[in-house]
């Protein structure tokens, strides 16, 4: 493979890793999913999904199950008619489920509610009527900003039930991000809340918002959901109560059944240019994915299983794997709205020995946070109830999978490392927890009905043993059906790259083992994972040049112990301005104040030149060798072969 630009984590010790954890004859007996899965649907691919797509009601069957001759813009399941929020709450009654808990959401300070599949759904039909009385018709947008709340789910789900396309905008991002965002879409509406509870106090939510909507004239109402009192700015006629909007309204609502491939929710993430993608995912396929992939990866039993995803619903996997797929094959599951060390440093554990839960699927950089807390911490829990982990968000390193396994699954509990993206929509690669004899820090092998290569740059696919670039080679239910309102980006980001091979180009770095095994190996672009998060290095550069002190910046992603990648910032100042002690903290909260608190570099570095090549190109990876305090790599394409030492010597002179 050619020199990877990117700025994959060096995961040296994959090479070496050998063990191997097969799963209990007795879990295997039991499981969900078979061996004999991956064969069947190699047989006949869309055979397949179209016997997934049959977890789901329908109104109207399809005519076709898929339609790639306009390919990269797939049609699933041609001419079926479906209403998604119907498949995750009304159904789940109707089959006489009414009763079952869908949601055991824990509130920060210690408030609690438990919202059943019936009166789930009599909240989504109020939201849906809500909203209906807005003037919204199927095909508008709605921008959600909401802390993890009941609420957000029944607005998630009553956009579905009305054909709304919504764009959930991650909390923490700041206004200018939501603004973009809102503006991008159109959005006719925004919901939010007053305020969230954050790490034990109450924080501000509108205040963000309202500096947004200052400046959106495309948003009509706000809608506001009161979660801790604070005072809020208040436009009349615009902003709206939830309680008063919602409270009153009625709690049936008859659903309408939309086309499979109808707008479902746009979901934007970082990209290789400073502007967000809008990722657009449609109905049919996307739910159908969902729901299989919840039943297959996480061994789900709906009547026995209490299930938590600790992501947020600002980020994709909090809307396949807490809103659309768990909803839709009835689990019950704990929703929490807060940080994991509010009020102490064991409180996902006293949750999880609270609720029983059995199966827990988080992030590794959370993983490799509560290692740093330490093994005496969950140990004073019981966490027996626990079946299954899962893992998601960056390739996890082998110390702390071994970790996860022995300290939190008691050395027995299957770990399901899952590999997909916001675009993919749903899992595309992980190990089976029945199937599979499980490998720490590999995700393993495509799911039945994927299929994933590792190639190299001629697109040819790399023997055993050997890295390259992974890629999807056949089209899947629930991949992204276009970048809102960039057809062009969508072709150039994702397809062009093989475009004579037909290849969904990932972005990803890969390799197989000698026995076929594939472990990701981080991000061969531009983009930077903190925390399981996808920040671009231009996004956090445009940033910083927005600042009046800064004249040119370079970020990089350097490994970090706990999130994964931080980012380091290495910046010219403009002529007039001098480097002093507060430097480096105005331009963090400059940063943060631009994109958001989970964008701020880790450090921030002035100097006095860039290492760039003849065309004007900076060489990350040269800045990379210095965030990571390595020696430096190769510099004979440089345009000025003096600037590394340059830079070198001015930070150790500085430091
Ligand atoms: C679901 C999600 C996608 C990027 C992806 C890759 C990285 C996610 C991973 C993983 C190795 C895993 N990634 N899961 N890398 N092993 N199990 O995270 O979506 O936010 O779009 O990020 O995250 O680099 O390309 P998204």
């Amino acid at each position: 493979m050619t020199e990877q630009s990117g700025q994959g984590p060096a995961l040296d010790n994959l090479s070496t890793e050998s063990r191997v954890f097969p799963p209990s004859a007795a879990f295997t007996e039991a499981a969900n999913v078979g061996e004999s899965a991956y064969a069947e649907a190699d047989a006949d691919r869309e055979a397949f999904w179209a016997e997934q797509a049959s977890r789901l009601s329908w109104d109207t069957e399809w005519s076709q199950v898929l339609d790639w001759t306009n390919a990269p813009f797939a049609k699933w399941f041609v001419g079926g008619r479906l209403n998604v929020a119907v498949n995750c709450a009304d159904r789940h009654v109707e089959a006489g489920h009414g009763e079952r808990v869908a949601i055991h959401w824990v509130g920060e300070p210690g408030d609690s509610r438990t919202i059943t599949y019936a009166e789930l759904t009599r909240e989504v039909c109020r939201t849906a009527n809500a909203l209906a009385s807005l003037g919204l018709v199927a095909g508008d947008r709605v921008a959600i900003q909401m802390p993890m709340l009941p609420e957000a789910i029944f607005a998630m789900l009553a956009c579905a039930r009305l054909g709304l396309v919504h764009s959930v905008v991650f909390g923490g991002f700041s206004s200018a991000a939501l603004r973009s965002r809102i503006d991008d879409a159109q959005a006719r509406v925004l919901i939010t809340s007053d305020g969230q509870y954050r790490r034990g106090k109450p924080a501000p939510m509108k205040d963000n918002t309202d500096e947004a909507t200052a400046h959106t004239p495309s948003i009509e109402h706000v809608v506001v959901v009161r979660r801790t009192g604070s005072d809020v700015r208040w436009t009349e006629g615009r902003d709206l109560w939830w309680d008063e909007l919602v409270g009153g309204q009625s709690d049936v609502h008859e659903a309408e059944a939309f086309d499979a491939e109808h707008p479902l929710f746009i979901l934007y993430t970082s990209g290789t240019t400073g502007r967000p993608k809008g990722i657009q995912h449609t109905s049919g396929g996307y739910l159908t994915q969902a729901a299989y992939t919840h039943h297959a990866v996480f061994d789900l039993k709906p009547e026995q299983d209490v299930y938590w995803c600790t992501a947020d619903i600002g980020w994709i996997t909090g809307h396949t794997y807490i809103v659309y797929g768990p909803l839709a094959n009835g689990a019950t599951q704990v929703v929490y709205e807060g940080t994991p060390n509010t009020p102490h440093e064991g409180r996902h554990w006293e949750i999880i020995q609270q609720h029983g839960v059995t199966i827990y699927y988080t992030a590794p950089t959370l993983i490799r946070t509560f290692m740093k807390w330490g093994a005496e911490i969950p140990g004073r829990y019981d966490l027996t109830s626990l079946r299954v982990l899962g893992s998601v968000g960056e390739p996890i390193n082998p110390e702390a999978w071994i970790w996860y396994r022995e300290t939190i699954g008691a050395g027995s509990t299957p770990i399901v490392d899952t590999w997909w993206q916001t675009e993919t929509g749903a899992i595309m690669i992980s190990p089976l927890p029945g199937v599979t004899a499980t490998k720490p820090g590999s995700a393993q092998r495509p799911l039945p009905g994927i299929s994933a290569k590792v190639v190299n740059d001629a697109g040819v696919e790399v023997p055993h043993g050997s890295g390259g670039y992974l890629v999807l080679d056949q089209p899947w239910p629930s991949m992204l059906r276009g970048i809102w309102g960039d057809e062009e980006r969508f072709r150039d980001t994702y397809w062009s790259r093989y475009a004579e091979q037909g290849f969904y180009f990932a972005g990803d770095g890969a390799k197989y083992d000698a026995d076929g095994d594939v472990w990701l190996l981080g991000r061969v672009d531009d983009v930077m994972n903190v925390s399981g998060h996808r920040i671009s290095t231009t996004e956090v550069e445009s940033a910083l040049v927005s600042h009046p002190t800064v004249a040119e910046a370079a970020v990089v992603g350097a490994t970090d112990a706990t999130t994964g990648q931080g980012i380091v910032a290495f910046v010219i100042l403009r002529g007039s301005a001098t480097a002093d002690a507060s430097t480096a903290k105005t331009l963090r909260d400059h940063v943060a104040a631009e994109i958001g608190p989970i964008a701020k570099p880790r450090q921030i570095l002035v100097v006095n030149e860039l290492p760039k090549t003849r065309s004007g190109k900076i060489m990350r990876r040269l800045l990379r060798d210095v965030a990571e305090n390595r020696e430096v790599g190769d510099t004979t394409t440089l345009a000025d072969s003096t600037v590394m030492d340059l830079i070198s010597s001015g930070l150790k002179s500085s430091a």
